[in-house]
């Protein structure tokens, strides 16, 4: 046997991470820790399960296929062609779409660049869009700015034109949409979000879209699981177009996707038919439009996790999701905490932390001080992005754990108490982020901190991580 630096046979291209690169390999080793001894509460994260894994680190990585299906620019891609077009197959099958009315494009590197490409391929350069604005719960990439930054490039190359909540019900203000498209006349309006607790009226954004000659495109990235699950609105039957990533609810690889309509759209007044044309468009935005050769590891794993979104585990599961964040949302009140828009009807809770004088940032802090991930979020009425005054927790990647309604009591009492502990570093560090972050260093805090980390983590330990098994 040769050493350990010179690989297996002396050849190093045999040798496994961590004999290969021991440096690299424990960093990974840590970051595996940290999942499985923290409780990740990201809205917009899952684990993803051990055939997710292996297609990930597959063969499938080292092949070039830009093209489509059967249309490649380079050769040996006879099982390409077969993974992608499982992985199309599958992706329509878990909507229930027939493949005469829709088709998919699974090649976009992630949510982002799908939701540009669909941009590119059907509203034209400064074309106008309208999607939720960041601060309500948009996304970034459904054309946010602020007053003096085009801060998405969404916004550089299309003129955007925000819709929001009303801060009264804390609901999308159909209305006001309403009104605004009348006047601004969008070429193309987003249906979707990344932090709003409540399901989409699909039907009142075609009423608005058909009214101006608009399209209508959903991004379900956030609740694709559990649109497939029938457990929220499905945005196909009102929308032009639906965008996903594929690793959120839906528990795949990260990666993304482009459905679209196709076939006869109606008929023209002579009764000649007229038919959708997004497919060629699309797919040429993809590629050679903004992308190079599409990620076949991903999109083979996408396929596997479309196969298993129609097992009938995965609608247990995402059933589970939303009754962990119901329970996880009235937990919090029962503890003071405001529920931005009094609860949640998916997979995410939006807590406004002014109710309890913490910002979002010190919310954040202190729990990723105790083992517990979540991130800050503006709430409606916050005037800045930089410093919001909420945080946005999910329950998908717990509940991928086994974490069941009563875990997720003890979740609550877990952040409860570390949000105490946070008052109590204001109380003495003052307002100032830059303060709180030096002074909740401080020994006083840090022993309970550590303390309830200790907690945190037994009780994080004991719930399966899925996965490939450690390096
Ligand atoms: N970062 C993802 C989210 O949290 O919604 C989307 O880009």
């Amino acid at each position: 046997m040769s050493g350990l630096t010179n690989g297996i046979d002396g050849n190093p291209l045999l040798s496994p991470l961590s004999q290969d690169d021991p440096e690299l390999c424990k960093i990974i080793q840590s970051e595996k820790r940290r999942q499985r001894r923290g409780l990740e509460m990201i809205a917009s994260e899952n684990f993803t399960s051990r055939a997710v894994s292996d297609c990930l680190s597959s063969c499938l990585t080292n092949k070039y296929s830009e093209g489509m299906v059967g249309q490649r620019y380079y050769g040996g891609n006879e099982f390409i062609d077969e993974v992608e077009k499982l992985c199309q197959t599958r992706a329509l099958q878990a909507f229930g779409l027939s493949s005469e009315e829709w088709g998919v494009n699974v090649q976009p590197y992630s949510g982002s660049p799908a939701n540009f490409a669909v941009y590119t391929a059907l509203v034209e350069p400064h074309g106008r869009i309208m999607g939720l604005d960041l601060p309500d719960g948009g996304h970034l990439t459904h054309g946010f700015y602020t007053a003096t930054r085009k801060v998405s490039a969404t916004s550089i190359f299309f003129e955007s034109m925000p819709y929001k909540i009303n801060p009264a019900t804390e609901l999308i203000d159909y209305d006001k949409l309403q009104e605004t498209a009348r006047l601004f006349k969008p070429k193309l309006i987003i249906a979707g979000i990344s932090c709003y607790p409540r399901h989409l009226d699909y039907k009142r954004f075609r009423e608005i879209c058909d009214e101006n000659g608009s399209l209508l495109m959903s991004d379900m990235s956030h609740v694709s699981g559990l649109v497939a699950t029938g457990l929220s609105p499905s945005p196909f039957e009102y929308c032009d177009i639906v965008t996903s990533t594929t690793h959120k609810t839906l528990r795949g690889p990260r990666s993304g996707m482009i459905f679209y309509r196709k076939g006869k759209k109606g008929v023209d007044k002579q009764g000649n038919p007229i038919m959708y044309d997004y497919e060629d468009k699309i797919n040429a935005a993809v590629f050679p439009g903004l992308q190079g050769g599409p990620h076949n590891h991903q999109i083979a794993a996408i396929a596997t996790a479309m196969r298993q979104a129609a097992e009938p585990y995965f609608k247990t599961y995402q059933e589970q999701v939303v009754k962990n964040a119901q329970a996880l949302a009235s937990g919090l009140s029962e503890c003071g905490y405001k529920i931005v828009t009094g609860g949640t009807e998916n997979h995410l809770v939006w807590v406004n932390m002014k109710s309890v004088g913490l910002s979002g940032a010190k919310a954040e802090k202190v729990l990723e001080e105790v083992a517990i991930a979540c991130n800050k979020n503006t709430v409606p009425g916050d005037k800045s992005a930089l410093n919001p005054s909420g945080i946005r927790i999910g329950t998908p990647a717990l509940t991928t754990r086994g974490l069941k309604e009563h875990d997720f009591s003890t979740v609550v009492k877990f952040m409860d108490e570390a949000f105490k502990i946070a008052k109590d570093v204001q109380a003495k560090s003052g307002p100032k982020l830059v303060d709180f972050n030096r002074v909740i260093h401080e020994d006083e805090f840090k022993t309970r901190l550590n303390d309830l980390r200790e907690r945190v983590e037994e009780f994080a330990d004991v719930f399966t991580l899925p996965g490939l098994p450690d390096l």
